[in-house]
C-alpha cells in the first residue's frame, strides 16, 4: 500500500532519494517535492448558465482545494474559463437568429458573474476566444504539426450543396437505424441512446438546408492516441494507482479497448483556425483546443506562467466531470507528452454526476437549478448551497439533490449546529461581559477532553483534503462546532452563571476559541460565514496552523455585534422550487407528446365502427367516488334517458367544473360496475402522449341524443 503523505509532511522532510524508475522517458517517482500547486477546473461551455450538477461535480470540489492549499501558505493557483467553441454554440446561435460570439459573450458573462457570487476563487477566470488561447492553441497545434505528431488523413464526409459547407455530426439527422425513431444525430440517438456514426443513419438530411448531404473528401488531421499506449498505461495504470477508482477504471477500460487515432481538427467556422496555408475553412476540434485553454489562462495571470506548467515540481491538479475523463487523463496527456515542453498532472479527481430530485439534470430539458437563479431565489445562503452539494458531492457514485434534503440540512446542521453554537457563544459573551473575552481559569477534566479532541481535527481534515475526500473533510470541518455545540449543552453556562460565575468565564473562553477555530476549518468549504463570524469575533483570518489551538483569542479582547449566520428555510419555500419542477415536468411531458403520436391501432370495417352508438349528452352531476383517486360519479342527460357513468378523470377535472359540459357519450357500452356503482357507457376523451386529457364537446349547443357518427 503506497503511503500518502499531506504535502507539508513531503517538503519538511525533504523528497527521500527518487527512486527513478526510468521507462519511456516518464518518470515515475515514489514520493514528488513538490514546490507550488496549479490547478484547473473544466472550463464550462459557454452555450448555457451553470447548474448544481456542474458545480458538486467539479467547481466546489475545486474550490475546497484551492482554498485549503491557500489557507496553508502555499504557492497555488486555480484557474478557469469559458469553453467557447464547439459544435453546441453553433446550434445555440442559428436557433436564436444571433452570432457564436454573441452566444458565447452572453453566457461567458452570466458563468463568471455566479461563480464569482458563489465564492469561486479562481485566480482567473478566462476565456478560449481570448487572443492569448487563439495563439497559445494555434502554436501548440503547430509545434505538434512540424514535428510529424499528427496523421494527416483524407476522408469522404457529408457535405450540405446548399449551404456550402462540411456537416459536423449534429448537423445530420436521420432515422436512427437501432430503434428507427425519427431525428436522431449524427453522433448520437437521443431517443435509444445509441451512440452513432453519420454513415449509419437512414436518410441523413443536413439540420442547415434540410438538403440531402453528398459526400465529400476532406482533410483533417488525427493523434495517433494508438503510439501513446505504452507511456499512458506506464504513467497511469503503474505510476498513478493512488487515483480514485472511477478515474483509474474508466483509464483502464479505455486503454484495454484499444486507443484509436483521434481527429484534432474539423469542418467548421466557428473556433480556432488550423494554422495551416490553404487549409482555410478548418478549425480545431474543441477538444484539442480547450485544455490548451488551462495554459492560455495561466499565461494571462502570471508572466511566471512557466513555472507552473514547465516544472515538475509543480503539482497539478485537473477538476472535472466523469464525462472528462478520456480528455483529461488520456487525449490531453497525450498531446502534452507530443509537445515535450509541459508537465502531465498528478491527479485527476473526477467526481460523477449529480441527479436532481431522482432525475438526470438537463440543460436542454431545463430539468436543473441554475446557480444564477438559484443565487436570486435565496440571496446570503450561497455557504448553503456549497455546504450541501459538498455534502452529497457524488464523489464516487452518482448522487441525488432533493429540495427537501437542503432544507433539512441548513435548518438540522447549519442553523441547529453551526449557527446555534457560534450565536450561544458570542451573544452570552457580550451578556455576561459585555463583548470582553472572560479569562479562562481552571480547568476542568471535561474541558481537557473538550480540548483534546479539538486538537485531533486538524490531521484527519487535511488527509481527507488532500485525497480529495472532501464529503469526509467537511465532516471534519462540521466536528468543530459539533464539539462545541455539545460543550455548551453539557456545561450550561446559562445557569451555572449565578452560582460560580468564575466556571462560566472559563466555559466561555473556551467557546470562543473553538469559534475562532471554526473559522479557518469552516472556510475553504463556507467562506462567506468564516468571513462572517471573523467579523462578529472582531479578528483577523487566522492561518490553517492555528486549527486546533486553543489560545487564538486574548482573554479582554473585545468581540464585535452577534448576528444570525443561518435562518430557517420554510416548507413553503422549498415547495415553490418544488413547484417550478412540476411546472417543467408538465412542459417536457406536453413537448414530448407534441412530438411523439401513438401508433394508429389496426384496420376496423364500417360494420365495426356503425356498431358504436355515440351521442351528444350533458352533464348533469358529478361527484367523487369515495376511496379512490381517479374516479367521478357522473350523471348524464344522453337525450336518451339520463344515466349514472363512473369515469377516470378525477385527477383532471373537479367535479363542479364538469356540471352542465356537453360531451359525447359511448351510450351502447355494456353496463361495468366499478368500486359498486353501475356504469351505463362511456364519456369520451382526448388524450395525448403526455397523458394530458381533453373533453370533447361539440363547438355549439346540440340536443341532447344528436347522434355522432
Ligand atoms: N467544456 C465541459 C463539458 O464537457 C467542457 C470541459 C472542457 S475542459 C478543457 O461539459
Ligand atoms: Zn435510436
Amino acid at each position: 500500500m503506497k503511503l500518502i503523505l499531506p504535502y507539508n509532511a513531503l517538503t519538511r522532510r525533504g523528497a527521500k532519494s527518487k527512486q527513478k524508475l526510468k521507462t519511456n522517458n516518464y518518470i515515475n517517482m515514489a514520493e514528488k517535492n513538490f514546490k507550488r500547486v496549479l490547478i484547473t477546473s473544466a472550463l464550462p461551455y459557454a452555450n448555457g448558465p451553470v447548474h448544481i450538477g456542474h458545480l458538486a461535480g467539479v467547481y466546489v470540489p475545486s474550490d475546497i482545494y484551492a482554498r485549503y492549499q491557500r489557507l496553508r501558505g502555499r504557492d497555488v493557483i486555480s484557474v478557469c474559463g469559458s469553453d467557447e467553441h464547439g459544435v453546441p454554440i453553433t446550434i445555440k446561435a442559428r436557433k436564436e437568429g444571433i452570432t457564436p460570439q454573441d452566444v458565447v459573450d452572453r453566457y461567458h458573462a452570466i458563468i463568471k458573474d455566479a461563480f464569482q457570487r458563489l465564492g469561486m476563487s479562481f485566480d482567473i477566470y478566462s476565456r478560449t476566444s481570448s487572443p492569448t488561447h487563439r495563439t497559445t492553441a494555434s502554436d501548440f497545434f503547430r509545434k505538434l504539426y512540424d514535428e510529424g505528431k499528427f496523421i494527416e488523413q483524407t476522408s469522404e464526409q457529408y457535405y450540405d450543396e446548399e449551404a456550402k459547407t462540411f456537416l459536423a455530426d449534429r448537423y445530420i439527422v436521420g432515422t436512427c437505424p437501432r430503434c428507427q425513431s425519427e431525428g436522431a444525430y449524427g453522433d448520437q440517438c437521443e431517443k435509444c441512446g445509441s451512440t452513432l456514426s453519420p454513415d449509419e443513419l437512414i436518410n441523413p438530411t443536413s439540420k442547415l438546408s434540410g438538403s440531402t448531404p453528398v459526400k465529400k473528401p476532406t482533410k483533417h488531421w488525427y493523434l495517433p492516441l494508438d503510439q501513446y499506449d505504452a507511456f499512458l498505461r506506464e504513467w497511469i495504470l503503474e505510476g498513478h494507482k493512488e487515483w480514485k477508482s472511477n478515474v483509474y477504471g474508466q483509464c483502464k477500460s479505455w486503454l484495454d479497448t484499444g486507443l484509436q487515432p483521434r481527429a484534432v481538427s474539423r469542418d467548421l467556422d466557428w473556433g480556432i483556425p488550423v494554422p495551416v496555408e490553404g487549409e482555410e475553412g478548418k478549425v480545431l476540434y474543441v477538444w484539442f483546443d480547450a485544455p490548451i485553454g488551462y495554459i492560455s489562462a495561466t499565461k494571462d495571470l502570471t508572466p511566471d506562467w512557466e513555472k507552473y506548467w514547465k516544472d515538475d515540481q509543480t503539482k497539478m491538479v485537473h477538476f472535472i466531470g466523469k464525462d472528462n475523463i478520456v480528455f483529461h487523463c488520456i487525449v490531453f496527456p497525450s498531446m502534452l507528452k507530443a509537445h515535450g515542453d509541459y508537465i502531465l498532472p498528478e491527479n485527476v479527481p473526477a467526481n460523477e454526476f449529480l441527479n436532481l430530485e431522482g432525475d438526470k439534470i438537463s440543460t436542454s430539458k431545463n430539468w436543473a437549478v441554475w446557480l444564477h437563479e438559484y443565487l436570486d431565489d435565496f440571496p446570503g445562503k450561497e455557504d448553503v448551497l456549497r455546504y450541501v452539494l459538498c455534502a452529497n458531492a457524488p464523489e464516487t457514485k452518482d448522487n441525488d439533490f432533493t429540495w427537501k434534503d437542503f432544507q433539512a440540512r441548513n435548518n438540522n446542521e447549519l442553523v441547529a449546529i453551526l449557527g446555534n453554537f457560534v450565536n450561544r457563544a458570542l451573544v452570552l459573551t457580550k451578556k455576561y461581559y459585555g463583548g470582553a473575552v472572560p479569562e479562562c481559569g481552571e480547568l476542568t477534566d471535561y474541558d481537557r477532553d473538550t480540548i483534546a479532541e479539538m486538537a485531533g481535527i486538524k490531521a484527519s481534515l487535511e488527509s481527507n483534503i488532500e485525497n480529495y475526500r472532501f464529503r469526509e473533510a467537511l465532516k471534519d470541518a462540521m466536528s468543530v462546532a459539533r464539539i462545541g455545540n455539545k460543550y455548551l449543552a453539557d456545561t450550561e453556562p446559562w445557569k451555572v452563571v449565578k452560582s460560580d460565575p468564575e466556571r462560566v468565564k472559563t466555559i466561555l473562553n473556551i467557546a470562543l476559541q473553538i469559534t475562532a477555530n471554526i473559522t479557518i476549518a469552516i472556510e475553504p468549504f463556507m467562506p462567506f460565514s468564516a468571513e462572517k463570524i471573523l467579523k462578529m469575533l472582531a479578528i483577523e483570518k487566522l492561518g490553517w496552523d492555528n486549527l486546533g489551538s486553543m489560545s487564538l483569542i486574548a482573554a479582554g479582547h473585545q468581540i464585535g455585534e452577534p448576528s444570525l449566520l443561518f435562518e430557517k428555510i420554510e416548507d413553503d419555500v422549498i415547495e415553490k422550487q418544488l413547484k417550478r419542477l412540476e411546472e417543467i415536468k408538465k412542459a417536457n411531458a406536453a413537448a414530448a407528446a407534441a412530438e411523439h403520436v401513438t401508433e394508429q391501432k389496426e384496420e376496423c370495417s364500417f360494420d365495426d365502427f356503425q356498431k358504436m352508438d355515440i351521442r351528444v349528452s350533458t352533464i348533469l352531476e358529478a361527484e367523487k367516488i369515495a376511496k379512490t383517486k381517479k374516479l367521478l360519479k357522473l350523471t348524464v342527460d344522453t337525450g336518451i334517458d339520463k344515466r349514472t357513468i363512473v369515469s377516470g378523470i378525477a385527477e383532471h377535472f373537479k367535479p363542479e367544473e364538469l356540471v352542465g359540459k356537453q360531451v359525447l357519450v359511448l351510450v351502447n357500452l355494456a353496463p361495468r360496475e366499478m368500486k359498486g356503482v353501475t356504469s351505463q357507457g362511456m364519456i369520451l376523451m382526448a388524450e395525448d402522449a403526455s397523458g394530458k386529457l381533453e373533453l370533447l364537446s361539440p363547438e355549439n349547443k346540440t340536443n341532447n341524443g344528436a347522434i355522432v357518427g
